[in-house]
C-alpha cells in the first residue's frame, strides 16, 4: 500500500512538474495537465511500459510521436480512437488486475497497467 501511495505522490509531483513546464508553452493541447499518471507515446514506445496504480486511478496516454497511435486493451476493456500528435486518451481503472494493452496500428507496441486494490 505504501508503494502505491509513493507512486501516487510521485505521479502528483510529476504532474506538477509537467504543469510548470508546459505553462511557459502556450499550446492549447498542453494547457491542461491531466490529474492522474500519464503514459507518453513516443518513437513507437509506451513510456513507462508498465505502470502501477491504485484502483480508481485515471491513466492518461499522450501521443507525443509525430505519427498516429492507438491504445487498445488486450481484453478490449478500453480502446482509444486513433490519436494524432498531442492527442490524449484517458481510462479509469475500477478493478484490480494486470491490464495489457497495445497499439492496434503497430501491434508490437505493448504496455501494461497494474492496478492494485486500495
Ligand atoms: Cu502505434
Amino acid at each position: 500500500m505504501s508503494n502505491v501511495l509513493k507512486a501516487g505522490a510521485l505521479a502528483l509531483a510529476m504532474g506538477l512538474c509537467a504543469l510548470a513546464t508546459t505553462a511557459a508553452v502556450s499550446t492549447p493541447a498542453a494547457a491542461q495537465a491531466p490529474a492522474g499518471p500519464t503514459v507518453k507515446i513516443d518513437n513507437f514506445v509506451f513510456g513507462p511500459a508498465a505502470i502501477t496504480v491504485a484502483v480508481g486511478t485515471t491513466v492518461t496516454w499522450i501521443n507525443q510521436d509525430d505519427i498516429p497511435h492507438t491504445v487498445v486493451a488486450d481484453d478490449k476493456s478500453f480502446k482509444s480512437k486513433v490519436l494524432d500528435t498531442d492527442e490524449r486518451f484517458s481510462f479509469t481503472f475500477t478493478k484490480p488486475g494486470e491490464f495489457g494493452y497495445f497499439c492496434s496500428l503497430h501491434p508490437h507496441m505493448v504496455g501494461k497497467v497494474i492496478v492494485k486494490a486500495g
